[in-house]
C-alpha cells in the first residue's frame, strides 16, 4: 500500500519535472512527432553552417543563408522561460562547451515544384551533446524549408554567456495533415502595399502556412494590372497608387516561392464585379442601380452579363493573363453570392428569363460552361466558392464542374456544406465564416442586418449600415484563436469524404482592414489555424490541444514580434512570468 503511494508520488513528480523541462522549448506548429533526449544545449558558433546537397537549387541555398542569418541575428530568449532555464543554460555553457559543427541537409528530389500536394515532410536529428553533425532529411526542398524553420525554433540566445544555443538530443519527424494551409486577403475592399504582403508571406512561412489566396477583384476595386486589358485596373482602382502592376506581382510571387508560399489569384466573377464597369460598363449589370445614396456604403454588386459576347472576350483575356502571371496550378474563379435582382434588372436578361425553361440558374450555367474551359486551357484547376453549387436561388448542375478540375471552397453552414461537397466527390477547402473569418465581430451596424436581394432601391429612411459591406458584426462574434484552433474541419465526414478535404484557410475581408491593422488581425490567430492543419487540434486521447497551447502560443507570439510581425497580444505579459 505504501509502495503504491510512493509510486503515485513518483509519477506526480516525474510529470511535474517533465512539464518544467518541456516548457523550455516552444515549437509552433507542434511537430507530428518529437522525441527529446537530455536536451543539453550545445553551442552554435560562427563557423556553424548548413551543408547543402551539391547542385542545390537557388530556393534551397537562399533559404539556408536566410535561416543562418536569422539564427544569429534574432537572439531569441523565450519570454516564458523561467529562471530554471537560464541558470541551467549558464551552467551547461561553463561545463560543456560543445559545438554543433554542421547541419547536413539531404533532399531526395531537389526539383519537385511548389504545387498543390507537393511532399512537405522532413526529419530533423540533433545528436546529443555536440561534436557530431545534425541531420535534416527531406523529400523535397519545400520540406527542407520547414525543417530549417523548426531548427531555428530550437535555437535560443543565452544572454549571460552571449552564446547562441541549440537544444541537442532531439529527434523530429514531421509532415502536415493537410496540404492546403492558407490565408485569404481581400485586397479589393482596401489596398495592401506589397511590402505588407511580403511581411505576411514571411510570417506564413514561420507558421508553415503554404498558400496565400489573394481576393484580387471585387465591386469596390480592380487593383491588378491586366496587360491585355489595362483599362480594367486604370479605371477600376481607387487611384494610380492602388495598383499591383504585373511586373510587381511577378516579383512578389517569386518572392513568396522562396519562402515556400504559393500565391493563388482570385478573379471574382460573375458577381462582385462592379469594378469592371469602370472600363466596361456595358458588360456589368446593375452597377449603377444599387443602392440609394444613403445606403451607398457598399457599391452595387455588379454582375457580369452572361448573355454578351463582349463579356467572354474580356473575361477570357483576364483569365489568360492572370493564368500566365501566377505560377500556381490553382486559380480561384469566385462565383460567390449571385444577386438575383441584379441580373433581373437588366432588360436583356429579363427578356431571356421569359423564355420557357430559362432561369437564373441556366444563365449561370451558360456562364460556367463558357468560363470553366478558360481555366482548363491554361492547365489550371479552378477553385470556386461553394455558392456555384449550393446557392439556393442560383446554382449549376454538378455535371458542369468535373471533380478533377474543380475544387470548392466552403464558407457557409459550418461543417454541413463540407459534407455536401465532399459527398459529391469534390475536393474541398474549408473557410467557414463561423470559425475562420478574421474580420468578424469588429464593427457595428445600425438597424437591419439582413441584406435581402430584393432590397433594390430600398425605401429612404430604412436603417442602414454604418460601414460598407459584410464583415464586422455581420458575422459576429469575433473569432478567437481557440475557436479557430478547435474547429474540426472533417466533422461528421466519412473517411472517404475526409480525404477530399485538402485543407482550410482563414479569410480577411477588408471592408474594415488594411495594412495598418493587418498583422494584429492575422496573428496569432492564423497561427492557430497553422497548427490545427499541420499536426491536428487533438491529442492521441482525442482531447483538444488548445487547452494546453496558450502558454506556448503566447511565447510564439512574442517570437513573431521579435521577427518583425506585429502579432496581437494574448494576455498580460505578467501571465508568462507567472505560469499557473
Ligand atoms: N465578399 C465576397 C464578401 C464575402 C464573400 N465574398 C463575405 C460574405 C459574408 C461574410 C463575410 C464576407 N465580403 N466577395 C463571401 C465569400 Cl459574413
Amino acid at each position: 500500500m505504501q509502495c503504491l503511494w510512493l509510486f503515485i508520488l513518483f509519477l506526480f513528480f516525474q510529470s511535474m519535472i517533465k512539464q518544467l523541462v518541456e516548457a523550455e522549448v516552444f515549437l509552433w506548429p507542434q511537430p507530428r512527432s518529437i522525441v527529446w533526449g537530455s536536451k543539453a544545449p550545445i553551442i552554435l558558433s560562427s563557423s556553424f553552417h548548413f551543408r547543402l546537397p551539391p547542385r542545390s537549387p537557388p530556393e534551397l541555398r537562399r533559404a539556408a543563408s536566410r535561416f543562418r542569418r536569422l539564427i544569429f541575428k534574432e537572439k531569441w530568449v523565450p519570454v516564458a522561460s523561467s529562471t530554471i532555464t537560464t541558470t541551467r543554460l549558464a551552467r551547461v555553457v561553463d561545463d560543456m562547451p560543445f559545438e554543433l559543427p554542421y547541419l547536413i541537409v539531404r533532399v531526395a528530389d531537389l526539383h519537385a515544384d511548389l504545387q498543390q500536394d507537393v511532399e512537405e515532410s522532413y526529419m530533423l536529428m540533433v545528436p546529443e551533446g555536440g561534436g557530431v553533425n545534425a541531420l535534416l532529411e527531406a523529400n523535397t526542398i519545400w520540406g527542407a524549408l520547414h525543417g530549417f524553420e523548426t531548427f531555428s525554433q530550437l535555437v535560443q540566445w543565452d544572454s549571460s554567456s552571449g552564446k547562441i544555443l541549440l537544444e541537442s538530443g532531439v529527434n523530429i519527424s514531421d509532415s502536415p495533415l493537410y496540404s492546403y494551409r492558407g490565408i485569404m486577403i481581400d485586397v479589393a475592399r482596401n489596398f495592401y502595399p506589397v511590402a505588407d504582403l511580403m511581411r505576411t508571406v514571411r510570417a506564413m512561412a514561420h507558421n508553415k502556412l503554404n498558400v496565400l489566396h489573394l481576393h484580387l477583384t471585387d465591386s469596390q476595386s480592380f487593383p491588378i494590372e491586366i496587360t491585355s486589358e489595362p483599362e480594367l485596373a486604370q479605371k477600376g482602382t481607387f487611384g494610380p497608387k492602388f495598383i499591383y502592376h504585373a511586373s510587381t506581382m511577378r516579383k512578389f510571387i517569386s518572392f513568396a516561392r522562396f519562402y515556400g508560399v504559393r500565391v493563388i489569384p482570385e478573379i471574382d466573377t460573375p458577381g462582385h464585379s462592379g469594378a469592371w464597369a469602370g472600363a466596361y460598363p456595358d458588360i456589368v449589370t446593375c452597377h449603377d442601380k444599387f443602392w440609394l445614396p444613403d445606403m451607398a456604403l457598399e457599391p452595387a454588386p455588379g454582375q457580369l452579363n452572361p448573355l454578351l459576347d463582349e463579356t467572354y472576350r474580356v473575361v477570357k483575356n483576364v483569365i489568360n493573363d492572370i493564368a500566365a502571371l501566377f505560377t500556381d496550378s490553382l486559380f480561384h474563379g469566385g462565383m460567390d453570392e449571385p444577386v438575383p435582382a441584379c441580373w433581373k434588372s437588366d432588360p436583356d436578361i429579363a427578356e431571356y428569363l421569359k423564355e420557357e425553361n430559362n432561369t437564373l440558374s441556366t444563365l449561370l450555367s451558360h456562364y460556367v460552361h463558357m468560363l470553366h474551359p478558360y481555366f482548363i486551357s491554361n492547365n489550371k484547376t479552378a477553385i470556386y466558392w461553394e455558392d456555384v453549387l449550393l446557392n439556393d436561388a442560383i446554382h449549376v448542375n454538378t455535371s458542369l464542374l468535373p471533380p478533377d478540375t474543380t475544387i470548392l471552397e466552403t464558407w457557409n453552414e459550418g461543417p454541413l456544406n463540407t459534407k455536401r461537397l465532399t459527398g459529391q466527390g469534390y475536393r474541398t477547402i474549408v473557410a467557414s465564416s463561423d470559425f475562420y473569418y478574421l474580420d468578424c465581430g469588429r464593427g457595428s451596424f445600425v438597424g437591419n442586418d439582413t441584406l435581402v436581394d430584393d432590397q433594390i432601391n430600398p425605401t429612404p429612411g430604412t436603417p442602414s449600415y454604418n460601414y460598407g459591406g459584410s464583415g464586422g458584426s455581420w458575422c459576429a462574434p469575433y473569432k478567437t484563436w481557440q475557436r479557430i484552433y478547435d474547429y474540426d474541419i472533417t466533422y461528421n465526414l466519412t473517411t472517404e469524404e475526409s480525404r477530399l478535404v485538402i485543407g482550410g484557410e482563414v479569410c480577411l475581408w477588408s471592408e474594415q482592414a488594411d495594412e495598418t491593422v493587418l498583422d494584429g488581425l492575422l496573428w496569432p490567430r492564423a497561427s492557430a489555424l497553422a497548427e490545427s492543419l499541420w499536426s491536428g487540434n487533438r491529442n492521441n486521447q482525442g482531447e483538444l490541444r488548445s487547452v494546453n497551447a496558450l502558454y506556448r502560443l503566447n511565447d510564439w507570439r512574442y517570437h513573431m514580434v521579435t521577427r518583425g510581425i506585429k502579432a496581437a497580444p494574448l494576455q498580460p505579459y505578467w501571465c508568462l512570468k507567472h505560469p499557473g
